[in-house]
């Protein structure tokens, strides 16, 4: 059982690179200044309040996955604009997005953003791959997703940090839905509050167990490759008039401009434009 490692906010990308690439996943010490996680947690306050536990899809395995007694939610750039500015556009994060993303795609998009409050007494979820939302485009050797679990309060390993299986990304494609790691195998994102943890789409991890009386204040937010559909349908959700208050690197990853491919198409276009000239 082991603790994955942390790197600090100023660390030169190549070594946060080669840390994620030797373990799949690497904690950044202070992702978010203090007075940024306060603003997030302040104004995502209210939402979280008024979330219960569990999810209603009526879906057994995506019911098993959420967890019975984990409240999440989505549309985090609809009730939080220091969610946007913090951590929308957290400039390690989408530092990292870019070297791990832009070699696969002319630009990549918010895949979601999602609030994972892990409650008392939630079982470990079953550990998976993120990029197995997307089986047609899973292939060895290119990274079509990425993510970060910021933690909005402590991870502890009773409490429910992310459990990691470092060089699990190396395996072969394909679909994990529950792992059996040894604990020598597996290593958990234990972290103070502030910090982030980013992980590949291919690295195999979940949810742990919270065996405390407090809930693990996770928020989680991943891109994905501008060629593929995203897990949340954003601009569905911040509307025209809400993105015209964003800045504009913010609404193009939330989905408002169109997608020109390396040497290919144009796609999400309105009426053969560009969806960004819907600002200007
Ligand atoms: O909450 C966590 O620590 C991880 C959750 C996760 O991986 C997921 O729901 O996709």
């Amino acid at each position: 059982m082991a603790e994955l490692r942390t790197v600090d906010r100023s660390a030169a990308i190549d070594e946060v690179l080669a840390v994620l690439d030797a373990d799949g996943g690497v904690i950044i010490g202070d992702l978010l200044t203090p007075s940024a996680r306060q603003a997030i947690v302040d104004e995502l306050a209210a939402s979280l309040d008024g979330t219960s536990p569990g999810s209603k899809s009526g879906m057994e395995l995506w019911e098993r996955f959420h967890g019975a007694s984990t409240k999440r939610f989505c549309g985090l750039a609809a009730r939080s604009r220091a969610f946007v500015d913090h951590a929308l556009l957290n400039p390690m994060l989408l530092a990292l997005a870019d070297r791990l993303l832009l070699p696969n795609c002319a630009d990549y998009w918010l895949n979601t953003g999602q609030v994972m409050a892990v409650g008392p007494g939630e079982q470990a979820q079953y550990l998976h791959r993120d990029e197995n939302n997307w089986p047609e485009a899973v292939a060895a050797n290119r990274e079509i997703t990425v993510s970060c679990m910021f933690a909005l309060g402590d991870f502890t390993i009773d409490n429910g940090a992310t459990v990691v299986v470092p060089g699990s990304q190396n395996r072969p494609p394909g679909l994990v839905r529950g792992d059996d790691p040894s604990p020598e195998q597996v290593a958990y994102a234990t972290m103070p509050a502030g910090s982030g943890m980013v992980y590949t789409g291919k690295v195999v991890h979940g949810a742990g167990a919270n065996t405390t009386e407090y809930w693990r204040y996770g928020m989680h937010v991943s891109f994905v490759v501008g060629w593929l559909r995203p897990e949340e349908a954003s601009p569905l959700v911040i509307d025209r008039d809400l993105a015209s208050l964003l800045p504009e690197r913010a609404r193009t990853l939330l989905g408002w401009s169109s997608y020109q491919s390396v040497g290919g198409g144009r796609t999400w276009l309105v009426d053969f434009e560009d969806a960004s000239r819907l600002f200007t």
